[in-house]
């Protein structure tokens, strides 16, 4: 194997530039007198594109000479966010860019506007596979990501009277520089047609439709070191002969591509559906292509140095990003034993070995289950395969509870009654070694609740795996200025791949004059923010009032209803002067609802109707302005977060899994009100209790109030404020009042009198500013425990058992 050394150490501005002009000329063909802004921009992204393959082929090279156990991370969303700045970055190149295209009178900013994020995901659960990819890379963990290309991503958001409308996402437009295509690496994917016997329990499926997936990769740096992964993406493509040329000889111009188009559905649009679960038979072929393609990939692969299956558990862990990937262990099996001819029960332990699956959620209405009768038409081998793993199953779950019929019907991975469904999260947790949640308090719900019967049978499958995000995305880059000054105090940019270190920051809350700094640095991205959000929405924000900001996908169970019923609180307070407990603060919101999510969209609607109000009244509006930022995606993230001062994490204990914009806000310095939620928890236990503003009911309460029978309605009757606060929302939408009062199933109202006072708590703590910065530096040094890198590393020693590989030079 031979490879270029690299070509590019040394860069100077001279040297990049030159690069950039070539990459015009050559790979564009004009020059810099008459490239059109895509001309300019492409060439750049080339430039800066060129100086990280050599360290990929580099990386290449070595994981073929050493033959390591790889990662293999299936999942059907990732937010990778930009592409250009990620890139620039990582490849130590910024300065000699920025440079060089000053010398070439282009504007950076002008340029990086034109970089498209890859919007292939909906929220958290595809930012993390993001995250989680660059922190592999960052430390040399060998691992390829795969998942799906779709040609669109998460839609477009925008307002039309307060609605949320959306807009296709045609990310790739004007083409993606970042990809590399490679259409003759194809993989065959079957769908529908018959199974015929073979051999024993070895069988033939004839599939009754054909579809091909064409990879393409992107590549995936490691920050601070040579490691470069890859994340592969498939693409749905026709057959060759697909195109019927017969039918468009005849007029039928419809009809003679209505295969490829029918083929090419398949990965044209991302499912903008976040937790919550749509039994749409496309999302099911969306899976089976995914699955089918990457497991074919692994083995090409695996096949590249090995030849022994007995050695394939060894070399190979495959993650699976929730449940959307887990058809893979029927189709593993299903290679393994009708194309490979192993033994049943040889297969099925390969298989054990090398799957692990992550739990992202604890409701129910996310957990997947597919009709069985679906799966029989469109996968009738693999319905075939999932019936015997449940046979073989229930007799070892018999076995362990002789006649315990209840807790057959309970584990089953066959849901009876009815219709037929097929658990998807059954067949993972008995299908994986392993099988973890996103932070402690959710890992622990899901063995106590959710899955505790498996846990019960198998308690040393279960694990903890706490989330992490990525402190170069979301320090680094979005907030240089904060970075900067880290780096000065802490004496270099170590921190960025070991943020275990910002606690050395500790003692820097306690020098006013590097309060000082920190407070200017905040108010510098406030500005930025305020600059955003004028353009962005017209309304003009003071850079000096306290950011308050809920960043997140809209859900009832996250209730960014209470957020807005404590605005309408303050909005009464203010015109009534009582203004003891008001500091001048700006309610930012960002967030996406999926289309069809209507109680979503109507408390959106609600959250936009009060900022008007608020806004436009002129006692209020100096004290509270409200911001809905539309489109929110991982750009706006970096923009938004920088700016923040009070963290909003306020779900209902119980209802999420993890969070994560709760790490990035804590990160940047902001301080959390939040519940005992999820990852809140953790936070709380590791910035101190002093440093977080804690309200509402925990999981237990939440339980006993249940226990009671909760009475919204009761809390209502007693709270004179709450009735003012509903009664002016109902005057915008009855029916959300409505529903508050006779079902509440998040129980807003049960936290409200706590939440509305601790956020009067928040306003006197503002008021002291010094003792503010003070908490908010200690929230930025004592979470590095939230890097992806230390999930990364706790993949690494729990579920994974992967080493390092360090790639020279
Ligand atoms: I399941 N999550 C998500 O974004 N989409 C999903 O379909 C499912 C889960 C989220 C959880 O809601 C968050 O609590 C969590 O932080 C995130 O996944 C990453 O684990």
């Amino acid at each position: 194997m031979t490879y270029v050394t690299s070509p590019h150490s040394g860069d100077t501005p001279g040297d990049f530039g030159r690069d950039l002009l070539s990459n015009l000329y050559y790979q564009r063909g004009t020059t810099l007198e008459s490239a059109s802004a895509q001309d300019t921009y492409h060439s750049l992204a080339l430039t800066v594109r060129n100086r990280l393959v050599d360290r990929y082929i580099r990386t290449a090279a070595a994981h073929y000479r050493a033959n390591p156990r790889f990662i293999y991370y299936l999942s059907a969303e990732y937010m990778l966010g930009k592409q250009l700045d990620q890139n620039l970055l990582y490849s130590g190149t910024e300065d000699s860019a920025h440079r060089a295209l000053e010398g070439l009178g282009l504007s950076s900013s002008d340029l990086d506007a034109l970089d498209v994020e890859p919007g292939l995901g909906n929220g958290g659960l595809g930012r993390l596979a993001a995250c989680l990819l660059d922190a592999m890379a960052s430390q040399d963990i060998p691992a390829v990501g795969y998942g799906i290309r779709y040609d669109f991503g998460i839609f477009k958001q925008a307002f039309q009277d307060g609605g949320q409308v959306e807009r296709p996402d045609d990310w790739t437009f004007y083409g993606n520089p970042w990809e590399f295509h490679a259409s003759d690496d194809q993989q065959t994917v079957g769908f529908y047609g018959h199974v015929e016997p073979l051999d024993g329990v070895r069988k033939s499926w004839v599939p009754g439709e054909v579809v091909l997936g064409e990879p393409s990769h992107m590549l995936v740096p490691g920050y601070g070191t040579s490691t470069v992964n890859i994340i592969r993406l498939w693409r749905a493509r026709a057959a060759r002969e697909s195109f019927d040329l017969s039918r468009f000889g005849a007029g039928q111009y419809g009809e003679a591509v209505e295969e490829i188009v029918r083929s090419e559905n398949i990965s044209k649009v991302l499912y903008p559906d976040d937790s919550t679960e749509l039994g749409r038979e496309l999302r099911l072929k969306q899976q089976h292509f995914l699955v089918t393609c990457a497991l074919r990939d692994i083995v090409r692969r695996f096949r590249l140095r090995n030849s022994d299956w007995d050695d394939f558990a060894g070399k190979v862990v495959i993650q699976l990003n929730d449940t959307h990937p887990v058809m893979a262990i029927a189709e593993l099996m299903r290679m393994l034993v009708d194309e490979e001819g192993l033994e049943w029960d040889r297969a099925w332990s390969i298989t054990r070995r090398v799957f692990a699956y992550t739990c992202h959620t604890l409701l129910p209405e996310a957990l997947e289950t597919w009709p069985v009768a679906l799966v029989q038409r469109l996968l009738p081998r693999h319905m075939e395969i999932i019936f015997l793993i449940n046979h073989l199953f229930l007799q070892e779950v018999a076995a362990r509870y002789p006649g315990d019929d209840a807790k057959l019907r309970e584990l089953s991975i066959i849901q009876e009654g009815g219709e037929q469904r097929v658990r998807m999260a059954h067949l993972a947790v008995v299908g994986s070694s392993a099988v973890n949640g996103v932070a402690e308090l959710h890992s622990r719900l899901l063995a106590a609740t959710t899955l505790r019967g498996f846990a019960e049978l198998w308690p040393g499958r279960f694990h903890n795996v706490t989330n992490g995000v990525s402190p170069r995305r979301f320090v680094r880059l979005a907030n240089p200025r904060l970075s900067g000054l880290i780096s000065e105090r802490l004496g270099g940019q170590a921190w960025l791949t070991d943020l275990d270190r910002l606690v050395e920051l500790e003692p820097a809350a306690d020098d006013s004059a590097f309060r000082e700094r920190w407070r200017e640095i905040k108010r510098l991205n406030r500005e930025d923010l305020a600059r955003h959000a004028l353009a962005a929405t017209g309304v003009a924000i003071d850079p000096d009032a306290l950011c308050d900001v809920m960043i997140k996908r809209f859900h009832e169970y996250k209730r960014q209803l209470l957020r807005v019923l404590h605005v309408v609180a303050q909005y009464h307070r203010i015109r009534r002067d009582q203004v003891v407990d008001v500091v001048p603060r700006t309610i930012v919101f960002g967030g996406k609802a999926a289309p069809g999510y209507y109680a979503a969209k109507r408390i959106m609607r609600l959250a936009n109707t009060v900022a008007d109000l608020v806004n436009e009244d002129p006692v209020v509006s100096p004290y509270l302005k409200m911001v809905f930022l539309p489109d929110y995606n991982v750009s706006r993230a970096q923009l938004i977060i920088p700016a923040a001062d009070l963290s909003e994490q306020i779900s209902l204990a119980g209802k999420e899994a993890s969070g994560t914009s709760n790490m990035k806000l804590a990160l940047n310095g902001a301080l959390t009100i939040g519940t005992l939620d999820g990852a809140n928890v953790e936070i709380r236990d590791r910035v101190g209790a002093d440093n977080f503003f804690l309200f509402g009911l925990d999981t237990t309460e939440v339980a006993a109030v249940r226990e009671r029978g909760y009475d919204p309605r009761a809390y209502y009757d007693r709270d004179a404020e709450l009735r003012e606060v509903l009664d002016t929302v109902a005057h915008y939408d009855k029916d959300i009042v409505d529903d508050l009062l006779h079902r509440d199933e998040y129980l807003t109202l049960a936290d409200y009198r706590a939440y509305v006072d601790c956020q009067d708590q928040v306003a006197r703590a503002w008021r002291d500013r010094e003792g503010w910065t003070r908490t908010s530096i200690l929230n930025t040094a004592r979470s590095g425990f939230f890097s992806s890198d230390r999930t990364v590393r706790d993949y690494c020693r729990d579920i994974w058992h992967v080493t390092p590989l360090r790639i020279d030079g």
